[in-house]
């Protein structure tokens, strides 16, 4: 037996409702009330991302919004979300601050995550080592979280890197699913990095970042030892632990060591360095760019200056009357 409510009021009513609802005008909209709650609106330089997350397990959502690195007047703003009706920035009470040493204050990418699984965030924070200039190094900034809005640096003890790495971004996520976040660390212009979660308080680096090395415009590095003795590819791979090493049984010189190392390499495109020189920041991106510039191109060299910035012919024109009447690189230095 069936209920015809082809004219009841029920289904009249019914009706009305469903017309009111399709008909109703969207609303949703958002207004603008940093200033009302407390958020600063201070210009500040800021090269981070915020990042949302209750840090002092009270309910409300919390807000860090960085800034690079402490060298401004203020470091990270640290707003805690006071019952959610206005913030109070509180970075001294959150201990987010410079690490005693290896920090360079170039502080990129933020993420949340509790990798020790006590259901306190903690925070990750990569960071740049100014350009890879002048050989600074630096190691990222781990902080447990405390529960109660402050945070411990745990960088040394979980065993975070010390590199010349420009990290900017990172994320927390479990890539072997076995309860434990792990973190990614995507670097500018140079090899990514995976860190396995040990559940120990310590993370392993994973070999070639778990494959995810050379995601999204990085790099891999190819070390070709040329049979040496002087414990300098140990000495290498301690300072890069994501090198990988391709041992020579005997010095077969720079052009053959080259071509083993490029046998194994795995991206579209090579760069062969020689040992004892330095790549100055943006130098393989533009390179790179000007390959794709041209598709005609298939090899690109670039400049070489001596330690005293002294320019030093290390190319030349294609073809030989190019050659004889263009000259060497030494007349186009500044091109
Ligand atoms: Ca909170
Ligand atoms: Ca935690
Ligand atoms: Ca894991």
């Amino acid at each position: 037996m069936f209920l015809s409510l082809e004219r009841s009021p029920v289904f009249l009513w019914l009706i009305a409702a469903i017309c009111a609802l399709v008909a109703a005008p969207a609303t949703a909209q958002f207004v603008e009330v940093s200033g009302q709650v407390g958020l600063s609106s201070l210009q500040k330089k800021s090269w981070g991302n915020p990042i949302w997350g209750d840090i002092n397990n009270d309910g409300f959502l919390d807000l860090i919004v960085p800034t690079h690195g402490l060298a401004l007047s203020h470091g990270p703003f640290v707003y805690l979300n006071l019952g959610g009706t206005i913030f109070s920035d509180d970075l001294t009470k959150s201990n987010i601050r410079q690490a005693p040493s290896l920090d360079t204050r170039d502080w990129h990418g933020f993420s949340f995550g509790d990798y020790d699984g006590d259901g306190f965030l903690d925070l990750y924070i990569a960071e740049g080592a100014k350009g890879s200039q002048d050989g600074a190094v630096k190691q990222d900034l781990l902080f447990r979280g405390n529960g109660d809005g402050s945070f411990t640096n745990k960088s040394v003890p979980a065993g975070i890197e010390v590199s010349n790495h420009r990290g900017r971004c990172s994320i927390w996520f479990d890539f072997n699913n076995d309860g434990r976040l792990d973190m990614f660390v995507k670097n500018y212009a140079d090899a990514n990095v995976l860190y396995a979660n040990n559940g120990d308080g310590t993370f392993t680096q994973m070999p070639d970042a778990g494959g995810l090395a050379d995601a999204a415009g990085g790099t891999e590095v190819v070390l070709v030892d040329n049979a040496s003795t002087d414990d300098s590819t140990a000495a290498a791979t301690r300072a890069r632990p994501w090198v990988r090493v391709v041992a020579s049984p005997a010095n077969v010189g720079f052009a053959r060591g080259a071509n083993t190392g490029a046998a194994t390499a795995g991206g579209d495109v090579l760069v062969f360095l020689n040992p004892d020189a330095v790549v100055e920041p943006g130098a393989l991106a533009r390179l790179c760019d000007a390959l794709a510039a041209d598709p005609r191109a298939g090899i690109a060299g670039g400049g070489l200056r001596d330690e005293d910035g002294a320019w030093q012919p290390a190319a030349a024109r294609f073809g030989v009357l190019a050659h004889l009447l263009g000259g060497s690189s030494r007349d186009r230095a500044e091109e």
